[in-house]
């Protein structure tokens, strides 16, 4: 054990009854509380580059930056391994697995029991969010995976400032990994938000294992958010400077590997001088009401964890930047000059190099360089976009939310909900076509409410409830948006440029929310004019705009017969407000689609 044993984390009695507790049953060699120190970091890196849990990159061209190699079946989260545990089955929903929490404990203490035998087992004590927030929280992660204390180091702020926050109490979420034997076989995500309490063994991946990030800040939070009434939501959230020099700051909900991180550091098009965007957080934000009226926004981690293929100079350089220093890079290729390659990378395909398993490539190989759902952990400090807000207890004002999702046929460019109760309604059926963030088939259309599917902690009939709940008691509600930048034409072609031309759609959603720019009403909300969203230097046809921005009814037939699957899947759970959105969406596209003529006859009748 080390020096902070006696005086620090270890003094916290509900800390050293619980870490007595798992040790107990884990049985490890070795206690180790980290206490954030660099000492601490550098020790543990050198450790892991002893074993090969870290390989080092070029030092003189990306200092501090190191690659990882996880298992071959452990690279993306594992939804169908993932469980809520809450005393009634109806209280996770349909939108989770559920095992009583009882049965959860006996079905994982075998697979704990003697785990960390012969291992170290470390106790991270950490906070979400910035120091002296009432919105921060502390949990202590205990996990045998140097790894994951690295990883977390990174994403969340270690030792000090956690157990300040908590000072004397025992309000901290417990969060207990171990990598097991990291057979999918033995590996479960078990949640007990009654306990405040996650239990993950079997997979050292992010999702599942940095149990600050998707367990904690999101199901864990959502959980809490409800009974202390604020959200805890899977969204960006981006500061705008227009060239009036007014800030403006915009929180978006996208489904995994949807492009968050790239519109978190978007870069302004230089068509459109004046304005500056800064990033405050690409994955989660927690927002509470303020006396103001308005809802307000923090993230709660420190770090990034992002999706590496595709980043490079042109759709975010900004990330790729960011990355050259203090890096961890996981399931990335490497090059005979020690620096990682990955599909979408600005520079050629080397003519060899070492895949993602460390097996030699050539651009020959049929099977990709880097995992697709390889990733980079950077601390939030390396990002040059960085907002100053970042570290300000109050969050930020948000201004307009944004539900997006990967959709090529339908969904318009963009369009605005008519209120907070329509806005709900549009991010309740919200549909993505999936990515390699999770196992499982990529490109199926799947129903991903709010983007929240995933990390929702509880029913999502009483989240869809909490969230008309939230919205009634602001004064000052951010307006919200449905936005798509991934529509195509009849051969498959993106229409929208995307990226840093995304700013256009900003803008026109910012002028929206200042009462001005020009929309048509549509059967789903007010979608911009032909002419509304500004097209300087951008070289999008006309005809493209039209077809990015058309609502055809008939298409949205369809929809409806899914929205009604939705509806039925969360019974009584399903907030009347909603089901009333939900038909006067069906009324006012029967009414568009039914020949005038026939209304007349109807009428005659
Ligand atoms: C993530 C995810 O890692 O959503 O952020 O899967
Ligand atoms: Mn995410």
């Amino acid at each position: 054990m080390n020096r902070m044993a006696e005086k620090g984390v270890l003094a916290h009695p509900g800390i050293r009854k619980w870490v007595d507790e798992v040790a107990a049953m884990t049985r490890p060699d070795r206690i180790l509380v980290c206490d954030g120190s660099e000492a601490e970091r550098d020790e543990l890196t050198a450790e892991c580059l002893a074993t090969g849990e870290l390989i080092a990159l070029n030092q003189q061209r990306m200092p501090g930056c190191y690659l990882h190699r996880s298992a071959p079946h452990d690279v993306a989260r594992t939804e169908h391994l993932t469980y809520v545990c809450t005393a009634r089955h109806d209280d996770a929903g349909p939108n989770n697995n559920w095992m009583p929490p009882a049965d959860a404990r006996a079905r994982l203490t075998p697979l704990f029991t003697g785990a960390m035998q012969g291992r170290t087992m470390y106790v991270v004590p950490f906070l979400m969010g910035p120091p002296g927030s009432r919105f921060s929280k502390v949990g202590v992660e205990i996990t045998d995976s140097r790894y994951v204390v690295l990883s977390m180091r990174i994403m969340t702020r270690v030792g000090p400032p956690a157990l300040e926050h908590l000072g004397a109490s025992d309000d901290f979420t417990r969060c207990l990994h171990s990598l097991g034997d990291l057979s999918p076989e033995r590996r479960f995500i078990m949640h007990f938000p009654e306990q405040n309490t996650v239990w993950s063994i079997g997979s050292g991946y992010g999702g599942n294992a940095l149990l600050g990030k998707k367990c904690m800040a999101l199901r864990l939070a959502s959980w809490l958010a409800r009974k202390e009434g604020w959200l805890a939501e899977h969204m960006l959230i981006l500061g705008l400077e227009d060239p009036q020099k007014q800030m403006h700051y915009i929180a978006g909900a996208f489904p995994s590997a949807c492009g968050k991180t790239n519109l978190a550091m978007l870069v302004p098009p230089k068509e459109l001088p004046g304005w500056k965007a800064t990033t405050v957080g690409d994955d989660i934000a927690w927002l509470r009401p303020g006396a103001d009226g308005r809802l307000w926004a923090l993230n709660p981690e420190s770090g990034f964890f992002g999706v590496v293929p595709g980043t490079s100079h042109k759709t975010n350089p900004t990330a790729f930047d960011m990355i050259q220093r203090n890096t961890i890079y996981t399931n990335v290729a490497l090059r005979a000059d020690g620096t990682p390659w990955w599909e979408g990378h600005d520079d050629p395909p080397p003519a060899a190099a070492l895949d993602w398993q460390g097996r030699a490539w050539t651009p020959a190989s049929t099977e990709k360089a880097a995992h697709p759902n390889s990733r980079f952990t950077t601390p939030a400090a390396e990002c040059a976009s960085l907002s100053p807000e970042f570290e300000n207890p109050n969050g930020v004002p948000i201004d307009a939310i944004l539900f997006g999702a990967r959709r090529q046929r339908r969904i318009p460019l963009v369009y605005q909900a008519r209120n907070w109760q329509h806005g709900t309604f549009l991010g309740a059926t919200l549909s993505s076509e999936t990515t390699a963030a999770a196992t499982g088939k990529v490109g199926v259309l799947r129903r991903d409410p709010m983007a929240m599917w995933p990390f929702c902690g509880y029913n999502m009939g009483d989240y869809f409830q909490h969230w008309l709940d939230v919205g009634a008691g602001l004064t000052r509600p951010p307006k919200i948006f449905r936005v798509n930048w991934f529509r195509t034409n009849a051969s498959g072609r993106y229409l929208w440029a995307g990226f840093s031309d995304n700013l256009r759609v900003l803008k026109w959603i910012l002028e929206r929310c200042a009462g001005g720019g020009k929309a048509v009403e549509t059967v789903v909300g007010a979608v911009p004019t032909l002419d509304a969203i500004d097209r300087t230097g951008l070289t999008v046809s006309d005809a493209d705009m039209a077809e990015l921005l058309k609502v055809d009814p008939a298409e949205w037939v369809e929809a409806i017969a899914g929205q009604e699957e939705l509806m039925q899947m969360f019974g009584n759970r399903m907030p009347r407000e909603l089901r009333a959105e939900h038909e006067d969406l069906a009324r006012r596209i029967n009414a568009a689609i039914t020949p005038p003529d026939l209304i007349g006859r109807e009428g005659d009748e």
